[in-house]
């Protein structure tokens, strides 16, 4: 899943395509790379980024949608907002990724009429506090109660099991401690039976790990991405697909071989 970021703010491309024509070009360019899905996103969702409103996140998402309709590829909108959901699907798109797993008010209504597939995600708290202290007893329980809760709730709202994907949500909420616990037990994600969605490239985690900036996050950010594939994870969303695919061909070379 390669990322596609419509906005000025986003911590790990600070801006570079929140022009129309500049993240049309970037997804063609994750296309050639070898991208199978695109996650085009009209907010940051980084600590402490600034919100948006429904209308301007439906302005910048919506056209580029349009514009990649024929590429070939599934698309997918990283969105909270009821409103930005019907305004995609309208408009195509395969995938809805909710940070908030759906759990604003309207949410599952948006998505239940659709056949589009669901990203569940986990988060404590929202982008604009979620790092101030976050505090768990036991991280990977509390995630995976969480999910499964989520769960209960979209199948109670009538959308079926197979729509799923679920996402840890690293660096939403989480200390580095409590990411390395979630990536450490992905596979007891995985044993909920729907695919995982791992979310790594570039992120602060890497940065403390590695004492690099945001520009220098690669090698950091490909080890994790294998680390989560060697659990199980099924999608891997990534700033840098190129890299991905080699460092998942050379891997999968070796398993192969086994
Ligand atoms: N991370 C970000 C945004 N959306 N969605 C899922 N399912 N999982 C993630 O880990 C995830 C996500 C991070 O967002 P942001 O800070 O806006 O930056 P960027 O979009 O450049 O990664």
């Amino acid at each position: 899943m390669g990322v596609v970021n419509v906005t000025p703010d986003s911590f790990s491309d600070g801006g570079r395509y929140s022009t129309h024509e500049a993240a049309v070009r970037h997804a063609h360019r994750l296309i050639d790379e070898g991208a199978d899905l695109l996650d085009i996103g009209g907010e940051s969702t980084r600590p402490g980024a600034a919100e948006v409103s429904a209308d301007e996140e439906i302005r910048r998402i919506v056209p580029v949608l349009d514009a990649l309709r024929d590429c070939g590829r599934a698309l997918s909108v990283d969105t909270r907002r009821p409103e930005t959901m019907r305004a995609a699907l309208e408009h195509g798109v395969d995938l809805v990724n909710d940070i908030g797993a759906l759990r604003a008010p309207g949410a599952l209504d948006a998505v239940r009429t659709s056949e589009c597939a669901v990203c569940l995600m986990h988060m404590l708290g929202e982008p604009g506090t979620m790092q101030q202290a976050p505090r768990y007893g036991d991280v990977v329980g509390e995630v995976e109660d969480f999910l499964a809760g989520r769960l209960a709730a979209v199948l109670a709202a009538g959308i079926d099991r197979e729509r799923i994907v679920v996402d840890p949500g690293i660096g939403f909420g989480k200390t580095l401690r409590h990411n390395l616990q979630l990536l450490a037990a992905l596979d007891e994600l995985v044993a909920l039976g729907m695919p995982v969605l791992v979310g790594v490239s570039r992120k602060s985690m890497i940065g403390t790990l590695t004492g690099r900036d945001v520009d220098h996050r690669l090698a950091g950010s490909l080890s994790a991405m294998l680390a989560a594939v060697m659990r199980g994870a099924r999608i891997v969303r990534v700033h840098d697909v190129a890299e991905t695919r080699d460092a998942l061909r050379v891997w999968q070379a070796i398993d192969d071989a086994q």
